[in-house]
């Protein structure tokens, strides 16, 4: 893992979370926060620590971090390239194919979304398993609202997900760094869960390339690798889908990757976490289990072994 550095701004980008910024005190002054803030409270308010909301307590990262410290291997390995080669990855015309144990298989047509799935703003904790963190406000809306769609089968047990393969659009995909394309899944219930995400955007802005433009998956309490990008395809199985990461590397990264203080990775220690934008002096902050979100999601994994089912 290469040390961090600073990247330049580009005016456009410091614009973006001014204005962003504005646009949210105006909307906390009117009260039209989103469900998924008021679901992002939940953790808050059950503390019996008043209504206070759990977004409050999260700054977001600055839009020009999220944006040009990537990991998107499909546009280079570097944390800067996915940015760089961004122009590469064309959106328009995109669909997502939904197949597998589901009564209506069928096509997604991305120009379709916004009627079908209206966008929320959702400010996640996001937390890298190279020990890096940041906080994202994401748009977009529940995994579930496009699977219930689909009409899953009680044969579907878990949901694929695959993101595009292009070499010309993707040039990363043209080196053997990893098998193409990148595959990811999730058990039903955590496809499921209120706190699982279709991300659109972020900073109330279109999804750039290097987020994994035109749409991604968000699973706040897991490693970043479960979040895969650039969705083409969506498939429900009866069997555990092979994640990317785990085919590559089985000892080091597992299906669940669930965000785990107490699971150190083979090759570095998960205990605490750098904050992207906090600087290389900064002190590291803790791990929280599940990334802050045990609450809503420990139970989804209870009686399970979290290091056998890393
Ligand atoms: N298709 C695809 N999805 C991917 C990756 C990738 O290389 N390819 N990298 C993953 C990893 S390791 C992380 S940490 C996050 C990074 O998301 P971000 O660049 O938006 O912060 O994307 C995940 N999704
Ligand atoms: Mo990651």
């Amino acid at each position: 893992m290469s040390r961090f550095r600073p990247p330049s701004i580009p005016p456009s980008q410091i614009t973006d979370e001014t204005v962003w910024k504005k646009r949210r005190r105006i909307m906390q002054a009117a009260g039209v926060l989103g469900a998924g803030v008021l679901l992002a409270g939940i953790t808050e308010a059950g503390r019996g620590g008043g209504r206070k909301k759990e977004d409050d307590r999260l700054e977001p990262t600055p839009y020009r971090y999220i944006t040009t410290y990537n990991n998107f291997y499909e546009l280079g390995t570097g944390k800067r390239e996915p940015a760089e080669n961004a122009h590469y990855l064309t959106t328009r015309p995109w669909s997502i194919e939904v197949s597998g144990e589901c009564e209506k298989p069928g096509t997604l047509d991305i120009e379709d979304l916004p009627r079908l799935f209206p966008t929320e703003e959702r400010i996640y904790r996001f937390r890298c398993v190279e020990a890096w963190a940041m906080v994202v406000p994401w748009e977009g809306f529940p995994l579930s609202k496009l699977l219930k769609r689909f009409q899953p089968t009680s044969k579907a047990k878990y949901v694929e997900f695959r993101t595009l393969y292009d070499p010309e659009r993707m040039p990363g995909q043209k080196r053997n760094v990893l098998p193409w394309p990148y595959v990811e899944g999730l058990r039903m219930d955590e496809a499921m869960h209120p706190l699982t995400l279709i991300a659109t955007g972020l900073y109330g802005k279109p999804l750039p390339a290097q987020n994994g433009a035109p749409l991604r998956l968000v699973v706040p309490w897991k490693y970043g690798f479960k979040s895969i990008k650039s969705i083409v395809s969506i498939r429900f199985t009866e069997k555990q889908p092979r994640n990317t990461w785990h085919v590559l590397q089985p000892d080091e990264y597992g299906f669940y990757a669930n965000v785990n203080p107490a699971v150190d990775h083979p090759r570095w220690s998960q205990k605490r976490e750098r904050v992207l934008g906090s600087g290389i002096f900064a002190d590291k902050q803790p791990t929280l289990p599940f990334n802050g979100y045990a609450e809503q999601v420990a139970g989804l994994y209870r009686g399970m072994d979290l290091r056998k089912y890393f």
